[in-house]
């Protein structure tokens, strides 16, 4: 069951088209639709920008992300090419090329979180030159498809969303739809494959909203608490001193409970977003943000993740805040209530670059009788989510990592200007010695003779 869809003229025209810069042999095995699909990436101008690199200071952590980035540089060969997908799903997952022996690989995987998984996969990637990898989600959640596309594992609630979105203003800023296929008597939702013709793809996942769980999650839980031992262990290696005395002895968390303290100690609650993972030129994945709360820090990951490039941000910023127009005006948005929802920032080395809304598997439509407003906080019954809450801080935070690197940049280019008046004063200087002691020993030997 497999049902192709046009894409409309107007989408078309929002797109730039992107041939990837790969090897001879990967140009050659290209179909004519693959190189004649536009993609909708956004192309940034400006490629050299002078704030390059960032001069901010960053605690441990990144200094040692900094670190695997250069690692990473290294290791990237020019010609690799990346094809894989990094959707931020709670899980983990492999899909692997159809021709692979998945058996093979699954041995030689370890079954992880997603991005440490996706970072698993792109370094398999990029080792085998040109391998057709599929990641994300739940375990098992996705498959990999012909070039272009990915297959996710069927959800009812995110089908829906998508068939919905395929009408909606919305449409430009999430993956296109292609309908449902069948694989191995498993129903999968065909979708474009974001990354597609990126070359070493920079790649951060913010997870959108106050809230993560849904208010049927927490109705539940009330009703019949189910205790979850994995939920309590991951949160006493965060916070040993976490858990309640009657937590500790039971040894497990209710889902809501760990929702929520992870909402906490994270910007989720505060922000309305959370930095999920973030991967630099297929470098690394760096996924330890649970503890991430303050801007000053995000900003930071901001940097590290852009490298301090102020073209890569303002085409960000652009389409954020594009998308939030788009969101204001939209009918899905309007009637759904969105939880657990990403964005997903991707650029590559070639300045292109995009935002994508992803993840609709926690995306309900709420009450008829309700209107969200997106930007209140929540309360049992509102089903409001904080969406645009969190899009106003990301885009402001963005903005503000945007003037830091700016100044970066000027106090950088000041100091230069500087240490060149210097040095042209020190040259004076010296020339000025010189002359006078050559005029010295010129009189010197003058007299003498
Ligand atoms: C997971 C994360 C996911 C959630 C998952 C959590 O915690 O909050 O969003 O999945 O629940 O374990 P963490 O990021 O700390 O690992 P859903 O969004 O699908 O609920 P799960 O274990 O019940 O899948």
């Amino acid at each position: 069951m497999e049902k192709s869809e046009q894409i409309p003229l107007e989408k078309e025209l929002q797109k730039v088209s992107v041939v990837p810069h790969m090897a001879e042999q990967d140009i050659k095995s290209l179909d004519r639709e693959a190189l004649s699909k536009p993609r909708s990436l956004k192309h940034s101008e400006n490629r050299e920008s002078k704030a390059r690199q960032s001069t901010v200071d960053l605690p441990p952590e990144e200094e040692q992300h900094k670190k695997s980035i250069r690692q990473s540089d290294r290791s990237v060969s020019s010609t690799s090419t990346c094809s894989s997908v990094a959707y931020s799903s709670p899980e983990s997952d492999q899909v692997f090329s159809e021709e692979e022996d998945i058996q093979t690989k699954r041995k030689t995987l370890r079954k992880t979180k997603s991005w440490k998984t996706f970072f698993t996969m792109v370094h398999w990637s990029l080792r085998r030159q040109n391998s057709w990898v599929q990641l994300a989600g739940h375990e098992g959640n996705f498959k990999a498809s012909e070039r272009g596309h990915i297959l996710k594992k069927f959800s009812p609630i995110e089908n829906a969303c998508l068939v919905a979105l395929m009408e909606d203003v919305l449409r430009p800023y999430v993956p296109t739809y292609y309908g449902l296929v069948e694989r191995d008597e498993q129903t999968y939702i065909k979708m474009e494959d974001l990354l597609m013709g990126l070359e070493a793809p920079s790649i951060m996942d913010c997870k959108i909203g106050i809230r993560t769980y849904l208010e049927e999650e927490l109705a539940k839980a009330l009703l019949k608490p189910t205790p979850r031992k994995d939920m309590y262990n991951k949160m006493v290696a965060l916070e040993p001193e976490a858990p309640t005395p009657e937590e500790h002895k039971q040894q497990a968390v209710t889902k809501p409970r760990y929702m929520q303290w992870r909402e906490s100690v994270s910007s989720t609650a505060s922000l309305g977003f959370r930095i999920e993972g973030v991967t630099v030129e297929a470098g690394p994945v760096k996924k330890n943000f649970k503890k991430m709360k303050s801007r000053d820090n995000i900003m930071d990951t901001f940097v590290v993740f852009t490298k301090g490039r102020k073209d890569i941000l303002a085409a960000y910023l652009e389409r954020l805040e594009n998308m939030q127009a788009a969101l204001q005006k939209s009918e899905f948005f309007r009637t759904h209530e969105v939880i657990g929802s990403s964005l997903l920032f991707v650029h590559d080395r070639r300045s292109f670059s995009n935002v994508w809304m992803i993840d609709f598997g926690k995306t309900t439509p709420a009450p008829s009788h309700i209107t969200l407003r997106h930007d209140v906080p929540w309360e049992p019954g509102t089903h409001e989510d904080g969406y645009l809450f969190g899009l106003k801080n990301l885009i402001a935070s963005l903005r503000d990592t945007m003037h830091m690197v700016e100044e970066t940049a000027e106090v950088a280019s000041e100091c230069t200007v500087q240490e060149e008046e210097e040095e042209k004063d020190t040259v004076k200087e010296k020339t000025l010695l010189k002359c006078k002691m050559e005029g010295n020993t010129t009189n010197g030997e003058n007299k003498e003779l």
